[in-house]
């Protein structure tokens, strides 16, 4: 009977918002989620959603139901975005043309994760994933749900705060060949930390020579230059190595919640790059195949929004200055509470290194406790702080906290 269900424990993440809502000390900061909050620590729609918007209003007759993975204007207009960086790579430009890229619409990043993760565990020969450590911790919940079998490749060194290259390269190596490998494009969650371009060079030589097929999620474009095309580095290397058959396939999961603020839109897509033209119409069957029964077919709101942006001129070019707008307030934000904390006791360099939603402080569990039980400070036990809930208001306040609790 239903009397033997086990209560789940809450979410992490979205479960430090229950519990700040219930607090109330106005003095309390929520930084466990995120998402964008504005200065006056309000969320936003993106002027250019709204404009968007407006139009379809307008213009809309009928809420149809869309293709099982999405509109072909979604698609082409994502293509372009990501694999032809908007004329600007040649090897993309070729993919697209030459059919090898299959592009689907889906319920957003955590969507267009969960069909890949549906795909590869009945269709890749490997089961295994390798994913860095720490990842986002839904990454393993929805490549475990779906039958496959993650662990971990070295990522970050808490105690230096940065990125232990050496030991990410050797577990790499020493990983089986062929497995499957999880590589955040831009803004790792939930350090904050990035590889170089070089480093991803030299990632990309073992995942070449070892046959690993790539699985880029890539949920910040955007946030860690400002601008969304100088962000896909790795795409751009992926390609180039495609086309020069070195690898011979990957995929990529992207969303529009973070750089268009679509969050609750569930905005997003599936693509992946494929060996051939013929693959790619099996792949796609079978992606129709899955997608029609899990949910058959993805919201249309969101999609529509994205393709009336891409095809107007203008409000694209609005909406890339918003997007800069909101990544500006996060490295002011950054630097201002690198500014106000005590560096006595405690290196806060690392703060200045990372890029996008979030500051990994390298604070214990002992320590995120202290600032939520003494000043209503609302972080995840892992010591990732989401820096858009900082504003002018609030950054005094938490800085005396952190250094409070880091110099006791
Ligand atoms: N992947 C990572 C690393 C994320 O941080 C997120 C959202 O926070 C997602 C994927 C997917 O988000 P969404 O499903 O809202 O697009
Ligand atoms: O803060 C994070 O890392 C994410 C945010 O449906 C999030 O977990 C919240 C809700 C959701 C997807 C992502």
């Amino acid at each position: 009977g239903w009397n033997k269900i086990p209560v789940a424990p809450p979410d992490k993440i979205l479960g430090i918002s229950e519990a700040y809502t219930k607090d109330s000390n106005d003095k309390k900061i929520n930084l466990g989620v995120g998402a964008y909050r504005d200065n006056s620590g309000k969320p936003i729609i993106f002027p250019a959603v709204k404009k968007a918007e407006e139009k379809l209003f307008a213009s809309e007759t009928e809420k149809e139901y869309t293709a099982i993975v999405g509109s072909k204007k979604y698609q082409q207009y994502v293509k372009d975005f990501i694999f032809n960086n908007s004329g600007k790579d040649a090897n993309g430009a070729k993919l697209i043309a030459d059919n090898r890229i299959v592009t689907a619409q889906t319920i957003s990043g955590t969507g267009s994760l969960n069909v890949i993760a549906e795909f590869l565990a009945r269709f890749s020969a490997s089961k295994k994933l390798l994913v860095p450590q720490p990842t986002w911790a839904n990454h393993i919940s929805v490549f475990t749900a779906a039958g496959l079998e993650a662990s971990y490749y070295t990522y970050y060194d808490t105690s230096a705060n940065g990125v232990d290259f050496a030991g990410l390269k050797q577990s790499l190596e020493s990983a089986e060949d062929e497995s499957l490998v999880l590589l955040h494009a831009c803004c790792h969650n939930p350090t904050g930390m990035d590889l170089t371009p070089e480093q991803w060079d030299e990632v990309l030589e073992i995942v070449q020579r070892k046959r690993f097929f790539p699985l880029v999620d890539m949920a910040y474009q955007g946030f860690a230059s400002g601008d969304p095309y100088k962000d896909i580095g790795l795409i751009r290397n992926l390609n180039e190595r495609v086309a020069a058959n070195k690898i011979s396939s990957y995929a990529l999961c992207q969303s529009f919640a973070k750089n268009m603020g679509l969050y609750g839109e569930r905005t997003g897509s599936l693509s992946i790059v494929t060996e051939s033209a013929e693959h790619s119409v099996a792949i796609e069957s079978q992606l129709k195949k899955l997608i029609r029964s899990m949910y058959s077919s993805p919201p249309i709101h969101g999609s529509k929004i994205v393709e009336t942006i891409f095809g107007n001129p203008e409000l694209y070019k609005e909406w890339l200055s918003n997007l800069n707008s909101v990544v500006s307030r996060l490295n002011t934000v950054r630097q201002k509470l690198y500014e106000k904390l005590d560096k006595t006791n405690y290196n806060w360099d690392h703060l200045l290194s990372q890029r996008g939603m979030f500051i990994y402080t390298g604070l214990s569990a002992e320590q995120v406790i202290e600032l939520r039980e003494k000043y209503s400070i609302y972080a995840t036990e892992n010591g990732r702080f989401s820096i858009s809930g900082v504003n002018d208001n609030n950054v005094d306040y938490l800085a005396d906290a952190i250094n409070k609790v880091v110099n006791k």
